[in-house]
């Protein structure tokens, strides 16, 4: 957690309080008319963005079509016509990319694509990479 230190500026005193020494009345936040001195900390929750990763398939002159679309459906929750669409992208253009996702989710994919093939004994390859 990280703090945040806010000085307030010290309270003057009333011969001081003046032209040249007006405040304002919004410095007075708790509006008692009295203006706070001393060390204040505010607590900021750190919210930190997760590195993310591509998931990418590779093409292979094997493994049938049929086969990568339904890893498409059943691991990166695809629908059957942007399964196909994104097969269709990686047998024309040699790589694409499956989805993106933080570093230990895109491991998982990578592992349950690369298993399935494996059980399957298609050489079909699957990476990921930073984003
Ligand atoms: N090129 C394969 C074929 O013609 C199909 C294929 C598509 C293989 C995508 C892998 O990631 C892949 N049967």
């Amino acid at each position: 957690m990280r703090r945040h230190l806010i000085r307030k500026s010290k309270p003057l005193p009333p011969h001081e309080r003046g032209a040249g020494f007006v405040r304002a009345a919004s410095d007075d936040e708790d509006n008692d008319g009295k203006f706070e001195s001393g060390l204040a900390t505010k607590v900021r929750p750190k919210t930190k963005r997760p590195n993310l990763y591509r998931v990418l398939l590779l093409n292979d002159d094997y493994t049938p079509m049929e086969f990568v679309v339904g890893i498409l459906k059943e691991v990166f929750n695809k629908d059957q016509e942007s399964a196909w669409q994104i097969m269709m992208h990686v047998h024309q253009n040699g790589v694409g990319q499956c989805g993106v996702y933080p570093y230990e989710v895109a491991e998982t994919k990578v592992m349950r694509v690369m298993d399935t093939a494996r059980k399957n004994q298609h050489p079909l390859q699957c990476v990921m990479e930073k984003e």
